[in-house]
């Protein structure tokens, strides 16, 4: 009998909703080349709203390893590297954004980024288990590595003024980051409880339906 992770198990029983989070049509239209580019603004914006909101959360699940992990310290390394990496994200935010005269103070948050802000509110809460919110982060880090690397694979014609966002998401070492992050995942799920296995896969699947919201809030325009 073959022994896979749990994550790969997931994976490949929600592979339709992980493909949909994955190679959504916004996704698709940077690849194929034609997205329109009051799609990206709207996208832009939102996300810089939604990665201030992500920061909290990655303090939250920090706070959590140093407490509450198997391996504090390589867990703390790791989530540390994310939050320094989120620092300079929001920097890159602002500069990309007065590249495209998006004007960030004005931005006004959408209905799916508002949920799925409160949805990362709520892995905050006390009693999400360490298991449950180190799965979810890691399912959010994933969908976005994993879609904008779709959009630099050979024979993309990812527009030249994306192609540093694509970069961004979707170059190896935020791969390696993505990779760090499910090993702790699948090592604190081992362990795990069958409640907090099912929360955790609930937890997963509920982030590729907040992507999934995200995209198509984009993909729609303003
Ligand atoms: C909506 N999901 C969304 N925005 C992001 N920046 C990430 C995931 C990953 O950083």
């Amino acid at each position: 009998e073959e022994k896979i992770t749990m994550t790969e198990r997931w994976l490949r029983k929600h592979s339709l909703l992980y493909v949909g989070a994955t190679r959504h049509p916004f996704i698709r239209s940077i690849r194929d080349g034609n997205i329109d580019l009051s799609s990206f603004k709207t996208w832009l914006g939102q996300d810089y709203i939604f990665v201030r909101a992500f920061v909290p959360l990655v303090s939250s699940v920090l706070t959590n390893a140093w407490k509450g992990s198997d391996d504090s310290s390589n867990d703390m390394e790791v989530i540390l590297g994310g939050m320094a990496a989120l620092n300079d994200e929001i920097a890159w935010f602002k500069k990309e954004a007065s590249k495209w005269d998006v004007h960030l103070s004005n931005i006004v948050s959408q209905k799916a980024n508002q949920e799925y802000c409160r949805f990362l509110e709520s892995l905050m809460n006390p009693e999400v288990k360490y298991t449950v919110a180190i799965v979810a982060f890691w399912a959010i880090e994933a969908v976005y590595q994993e879609s904008f690397a779709h959009c630099l694979e050979d024979g993309c014609k990812t527009p030249a003024e994306l192609q540093e966002t694509c970069q961004r998401w979707g170059n190896e070492g935020s791969g390696l980051y993505c990779n760090s992050l499910r090993k702790i995942a699948d090592r604190q799920l081992q362990k795990a409880s069958d409640d907090v296995k099912t929360k955790a896969e609930v937890a997963f699947l509920r982030v590729l339906e907040h992507e999934v919201d995200f995209w198509n809030m984009s993909y729609g325009g303003t």
